[in-house]
């Protein structure tokens, strides 16, 4: 009896530190499905709140097993577990819980630029990129014209993002794009990556700095900027970008995903929407 008490303890023990050490963490995800992919590899959610990790919004997610998503359509109501671990993110045990009607007003999309107020429109590739006043890591102030010279790859990120595939993956991207310029022997400063931080209450100078070195950024090639939020938000929402922060939580932010390539001569290039881009996409359409 006493010999099976030990060993209980001791199981219970490994097993402590074996979820410890896969630094994988699991969620209760519960919403209606929106639409699946043809593939049955993602289903787009619009969920609740998932407690300790994002408040309600609608976004893809991605299963592994694409059995999983056997018999699961559009207006189903599905419990499943949000399994999120370092560099990803994925749902298991998805049920069908039950079965509404989707609704019929299109969600509100982030394309759509408040036509009303002039200097709000998506801008185009070939359109000058406006001025905005940033800081850097630094706390230097800079100027996004101050990068002309340089191609510019453009993105927005938060440094308290939990979702492994949104911001995290961008900071992976920027630093395997920055690791391939290296490889190619780029000169300093042909192409320079922009972090923009659209959280700037927390992401303060020193707050981007050490995010930049925890993610590898070389400040020779990799700037982190932040700034004021509302000229912060002007500028992000040319490119498409939408940014929502709750009432009660400054940090509680439900964002898109934007990343531009723009020229040396300040011109837009090109912009990508989400995630799906990849870095050897964007080293193929720097000019
Ligand atoms: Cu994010």
């Amino acid at each position: 009896m006493r010999l099976y008490l030990v060993f209980s303890v001791l199981l219970a023990i490994v097993a402590a530190a074996c979820v410890k050490s896969s630094d994988q963490r699991q969620y209760t995800l519960q919403g209606q499905v929106i639409s699946v992919t043809a593939n049955r590899q993602e289903a787009t959610i619009k969920h609740e709140e998932i407690t300790g990790l994002m408040p309600a919004m609608t976004m893809p997610y991605k299963v592994r097993n694409p059995k999983l998503l056997d018999g699961i359509a559009p207006g189903d109501l599905i419990t499943a577990r949000l399994i999120v671990v370092p560099n990803d993110a994925y749902l298991t045990d998805v049920k069908k819980v039950g079965q509404a009607p989707l609704e019929t007003t299109r969600p509100v999309t982030t394309e759509a630029a408040p036509s009303a107020s002039a200097g709000f429109e998506l801008l185009k590739p070939g359109e000058a990129v406006p001025d905005a006043r940033f800081v850097d890591q630094n706390g230097r102030t800079r100027p996004f014209s101050s990068f002309r010279g340089s191609t510019v790859v453009l993105t927005f990120v938060y440094t308290r993002c939990p979702m492994p595939t949104f911001c995290p993956l961008m900071d992976r991207h920027f630093a395997a794009i920055q690791q391939k310029l290296k490889d190619d022997a780029a000169p300093d400063g042909r192409v320079h990556l922009v972090s923009v931080s659209f959280d700037p209450s927390t992401d303060t100078p020193p707050v981007l700095k050490k995010h930049a070195a925890k993610v590898g950024a070389d400040p020779k090639t990799w700037t982190f900027l932040t700034g004021d939020r509302d000229e912060i938000d002007r500028f992000a929402a040319r490119f498409g970008l939408s940014v929502a922060r709750a009432l009660n939580d400054q940090g509680d932010i439900t964002h898109t995903l934007r990343t531009a390539i723009i020229g040396a001569d300040g011109k837009l290039v090109k912009v990508y929407t989400g995630n799906e881009w990849t870095p050897e996409q964007v080293l193929a359409d720097l000019p």
